[in-house]
């Protein structure tokens, strides 16, 4: 959600000038217009005018000044954005939902889609913030009202950073409809943070002689303590202190405040929370008593007495069971879900209001008079489509604009010019029939989306299916017809009055041109351009972050390895050696601080294996020594498990008595060789001091560890020969297997104790080794 704009507040602070926030509401607007200008003053960062007379923002890049659209900085977020899903996921991010305000007018909704497209995202829908909320809140719910019956209004609330909207929708069963929409685009949490700052800046002048505003820094610190303040004051009703230390010129500042004091600030901004409720009920024609529940949303909702108030309207307890922050956020994911056909999801079906009644306008031919229409009512269904009829004999232009320029917080009314072009008379000279199709899509856009003339066609042949049978009419205005939201044109023959029941003609559909003029477009020119920058800066960050990985790199391994070097590594390095080290180490400290502080990636990466040449053998040499006693043991342990079963088998014992001899002689001699080579290892080990290399590795001991079981385990674990069950009762029948000779030969050979080197199979059944 654009909401989540918000940075974090120690970028804020220490890179102010650089550190773009509050942005999406720029979008589609001019430079020059008063809310941006008014909006400029509070800004810590700079807003300057691009050359198509929009948004643009000032900020360092690279060690240089660039101007950015506010487009291009939406982009730099979606890119951020697309980044974590993708790395979260594990899968690339195509499709998108983007919330806006239900305020937001065509010319900000597109430079959003703009921004979107700018990083190749494909925005499934532009989703009004409160109809998220409302998805959010209905999909899962189970006891909705069935179809027939009455369906279920709740009224959602949202106070965010910035504004203030209101929605009720009416629920049934797997489907919701906004029945209307109310806002106070200029109401939200920072009004009162604003409050608060504005209190403590006087407050600071009178005590401490001291000028917040005239400091950005200093200004935006405020505004953070106040933020927690006030936070602070929602859960609590006590004097809350207000502490900022070395706030300007060194000076510690201190003020406090409690919520009714806060209130009684805040008493203007209170008052405004009643206005869009009673706009809502009123547009709605819903009464308190109709509304089931009244859900919250947005952070600023959670100052007690705007909760008291939205409460004290409807007369009954507000609910909070959806998430303030992440509502918006939740309902776009379940609307993308239900979209993309990736995802498998319960059916719901939204149903949008447009906020803004619009209007078209033409000239009529014949008088040269004007002729206006409201197309779309306030809250009219949306996504929507419908189909007006001109009769024209050449090309004519239709005009588009929001017929209530007062209820809509943009300073222009007009949407766009629509010029449909290619019209011409018919052969006879009479007008031509045109059918215009007008539509607010998905994204809650208006747009002349096609236009086509109707032409009669001479033929004999029956009715084709392709073919529209229309019956001429010779008036003058446009004849409104809608079709469902699918676009399909409606089908009207049923619905002719008699008396124009002429001779049926056939005619066919001759498409035209629209030449569209809006009011606010970015243009394919300079969005390719922006694409091509933004795909630009992607592979320069992705530089730019490897080169400080590498960088990082470097210094993570001067801190770690002096900390060892003065720690676990420091009995396996030399006097002489951790000198030279040593010094190496602060060398490069130093140097990442001064000339090396900026270098190209590569250097970096050299300048690791110059210090790791030094510090691998160190390293190895601890890891060696950690790594080798256990080792060393676990083939000990194995030594004398198989010497033990080589002499339990000398033993005539029952349990291998079914091993060849030839077999465990194998075993044997491996045995006595590991032994030996483990005794020369260990041996030879012990000359070595711990800062020499070692003479063992333990990935030789590994090696050996292997070789002993490779050769050894298949044969003591061989299966013994099957034995009838009843004969399986008497353990003597097992014997019986064996021949004599055998038994003879395993005595002979188990009263001889072996002497195989360094490995004596005792009677006990044990071996010696010299463990270090
Ligand atoms: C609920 O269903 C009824 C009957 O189909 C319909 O009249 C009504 O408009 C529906 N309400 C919503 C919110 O769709
Ligand atoms: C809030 O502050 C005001 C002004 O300092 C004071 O008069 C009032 O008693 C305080 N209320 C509480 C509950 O502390
Ligand atoms: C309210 O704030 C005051 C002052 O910070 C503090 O002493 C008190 O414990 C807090 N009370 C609660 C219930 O948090
Ligand atoms: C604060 O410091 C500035 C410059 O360091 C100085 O001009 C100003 O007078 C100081 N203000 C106060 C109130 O001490
Ligand atoms: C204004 C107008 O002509 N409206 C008509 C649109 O079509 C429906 C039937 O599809 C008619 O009932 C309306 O009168």
């Amino acid at each position: 959600s654009p909401d989540c704009f918000k940075f974090l507040e120690i970028l804020q602070i220490t890179h102010a000038h650089n550190t773009v926030s509050n942005f999406k509401r720029f979008h589609g607007r001019a430079f020059n217009d008063p809310f941006v200008q008014k909006e400029k003053e509070k800004l810590s960062y700079d807003l300057v005018p691009m050359k198509n007379g929009g948004v643009g923002v000032k900020v360092m890049y690279m060690d240089e000044e660039h101007i950015f659209s506010v487009e291009q900085i939406s982009a730099m977020l979606l890119t951020k954005l697309k980044e974590t899903a993708e790395s979260n996921l594990k899968k690339p991010v195509t499709d998108c939902v983007i919330s806006v305000p239900s305020f937001f007018t065509d010319a900000e909704r597109r430079s959003l889609l703009d921004a979107a497209q700018i990083v190749g995202l494909n925005c499934l829908r532009l989703m009004n913030d409160m109809t998220a909320v409302a998805l959010n809140y209905g999909i899962y719910k189970q006891d909705l009202p069935a179809p027939e019956e009455k369906p279920r209004i709740v009224v959602f609330v949202d106070m965010g950073h910035s504004a203030f909207q209101v929605s009720a929708c009416a629920f049934n069963k797997s489907k919701l409809k906004v029945l209307g929409t109310a806002f106070d685009p200029f109401l939200g949490g920072r009004n009162f943070d604003g409050k608060l700052v504005d209190y403590f800046c006087a407050e600071i002048k009178s005590k401490y002689k001291l000028d917040p505003k005239a400091k950005v820094r200093a200004l935006l610190r405020l505004y953070q303590e106040c933020e927690k303040l006030k936070k602070l004051m929602s859960s609590n009703s006590t004097d809350i202190p207000l502490n900022i230390e070395c706030f300007m010129n060194d000076t510690d500042v201190s003020g406090k405040m409690n919520r009714s004091q806060f209130e009684e600030l805040c008493a203007d901004l209170l008052q405004r929370i009643e206005m869009p409720l009673l706009s809502l009920m009123e547009q709605t024609q819903l009464k308190v008593e109709d509304v089931t529940a009244v859900e919250i949303v947005g952070g600023a909702t959670r100052i007690p007495a705007v909760k008291e108030r939205i409460a004290k309207f409807f007369g009954k307890d507000v609910s909070t069971t959806l998430n303030a922050d992440e509502a918006i956020a939740r309902g776009c994911a379940l609307q993308c879900a239900i979209l993309s056909p990736a995802f498998k999801v319960r059916e719901f079906s939204v149903t949008d209001a447009t906020p803004f009644p619009i209007s078209l306008l033409w000239n009529t031919e014949a008088e040269d008079t004007e002729g206006v229409h409201e197309v779309f009512s306030r809250n009219h269904a949306a996504p929507f489509s419908k189909v007006l009829t001109f009769y024209r004999k050449g090309p004519f232009e239709l005009e588009a604009f929001y017929s209530d320029p007062n209820g809509v917080p943009y300073p222009e009314s007009k949407i766009g010019k629509y010029i449909i072009q290619n019209v011409a008379a018919q052969k006879d000279g009479e007008k031509s029939k045109v059918k215009v199709k007008v539509r607010v899509n998905t994204h809650g856009i208006f747009s002349v989306s096609t236009a086509s003339m109707v032409e009669p066609v001479k033929s004999e042949e029956s009715e084709d299916v392709n073919v529209e049978t229309e019956v001429e009419s010779q008036d003058q205005r446009p004849i409104e017809n809608s079709s469902d939201v699918k676009n399909k044109i409606p089908d009207k023959k049923g619905d002719q009055p008699p008396e124009a029941k002429k001779p049926k003609i056939k005619v066919k559909n001759v498409d035209l041109p629209i030449e569209a003029n809006l009011v606010w477009e970015l243009g394919k020119e300079l969005l390719n351009m922006y694409i091509e920058t933004e795909g630009k800066m992607i592979m320069q960050d992705k530089l730019e972050k490897e080169r400080n990985d590498a960088k990082n790199a470097v210094e993570e391994y001067v801190y770690e390895f002096r900390d060892k070097l003065s720690g676990p590594y420091e009995k396996f390095v030399c006097e002489k050696d951790l000198q030279g080290f040593s010094a190496l180490l602060t060398e490069t400290e130093g140097w990442l601080y001064e000339e090396g502080e900026d270098e190209a990636k590569q250097v970096y990466v050299d300048k690791l294996e110059d210090l790791k040449k030094l510090g691998t053998p160190i390293e190895t040499r601890y890891q060696e020594a950690e790594e080798r006693p256990k080792l060393l043991e676990e083939l000990g342990h194995r030594l004398q498990y198989y010497a033990t079963i080589a002499g339990e088998f000398r033993n005539k014992d029952e349990k291998y008595i079914h091993i060849d001899e030839m077999e465990m002689m194998k075993v044997e001699k491996c045995v006595s060789e590991v032994v030996e080579w483990m005794n020369n290892a260990v041996s030879a080990q012990a000359k070595k001091s711990l800062d020499q290399d070692p003479a063992v590795h333990s990935s030789e001991i590994k090696a050996k560890l292997q070789e002993l079981n490779n050769v050894c385990e298949p044969v003591v674990t061989q299966p013994k020969p099957k034995v009838d069950s009843p004969k399986e009762e008497n353990p003597l029948n097992e014997r019986s297997d064996f021949k004599p000779e055998d038994m003879g030969e395993d005595e002979k050979n188990s009263e001889m104790p072996q002497q195989n080197g360094e490995c004596h199979p005792s009677d006990q059944n044990t071996i010696s080794m010299d463990l270090d």
